[in-house]
């Protein structure tokens, strides 16, 4: 029995990076009038980066290599507060809506007394707006533990920041059930030994799932059945506490 859900934010709670993330980098690009523009398909190659900054740095390296390094250094935080701040003015206004179940899914977990928590790579402000906006006001008291951003150095797909969490949560691997919706999220989970269930999002679905303990379309929710890609088939519409305790024990991560 898991005591404890620790939840990734982009592509997992919220469907953020295409018209979200994206829109808020080339908006960056804009105001500092660079000439860089990500479109759809360039993002989602751009994504197997975690992390804006690193991100960024990237794509200087991959696609404009004539830019000195030493000029980057000044460069990539001053666009990375420009970007943060047209992304959470973005999402304050409601820009960006919870995905199929997750807040049924929150709600029922505060309920029956199961801790919430959060890891993820994003900045804090990103989480904190998209909680506030997008869920509940009162949203972030939710989630007993935060992680996010640069809180550790190396980003998913190394287990750092699950790891941080698990710590903070004073619980181990094993008690705890994640959610992700990419590779790079996937196996920085299962390196931190957590069972992980994985909902699919736009940019994600043809990438490497192997290890996780249910691959799914997304939560489903009563009468908008989700579709289950892989693992143990319950025959269920949609993901709830049941379902999820079911396949934390068939993952071998039930009570000892
Ligand atoms: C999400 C990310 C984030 C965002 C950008 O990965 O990679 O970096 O795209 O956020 P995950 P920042 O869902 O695996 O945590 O610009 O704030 O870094
Ligand atoms: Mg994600």
């Amino acid at each position: 029995m898991f005591e404890a859900l620790i939840f990734d934010v982009d592509g997992t709670l919220a469907d953020t990076e295409r018209d979200g993330h994206r829109l808020a980098f080339n908006r960056a690009f804009q105001s500092f009038g660079l000439d860089w523009e990500w479109d759809v398909g360039l993002y989602g190659e751009l994504l197997q980066v975690t992390g804006g900054k690193e991100r960024m740095r990237h794509y200087v390296q991959r696609h404009r290599p004539d830019l000195a390094s030493s000029d980057l250094d000044a460069l990539i935080p001053a666009l990375h507060r420009q970007k943060t701040q047209h992304y959470t003015e973005h999402l304050a206004q409601g820009g960006i809506p919870m995905r199929p179940g997750v807040r049924r899914l929150l709600q029922e977990a505060r309920a029956a007394g199961v801790r919430l928590a959060i890891a993820t790579t994003t900045t804090p402000d990103n989480v904190s707006v998209l909680l506030r906006s997008s869920l509940d006001p009162s949203a972030e008291a939710w989630f007993e533990v935060i992680g996010a951003g640069d809180v550790v150095a190396a980003k998913k797909p190394a287990p750092d920041i699950y790891l941080w969490v698990l710590e903070r949560l004073g619980l181990p691997a094993h008690r705890c059930l994640a959610l992700e919706d990419s590779e790079n999220g996937l196996r920085a989970s299962r390196r931190a030994g957590i069972p992980t269930v994985v909902t699919i999002s736009d940019y994600t679905r043809d990438q490497d799932f192997s290890g996780a303990v249910a691959v799914l379309t997304d939560l489903g929710d009563p009468g908008e059945p989700m579709t289950q890609l892989a693992g143990p088939d319950l025959g269920r519409e949609y993901v709830d506490l049941a379902l999820l305790r079911r396949w934390h024990e068939a993952a071998g991560a039930g009570p000892a």
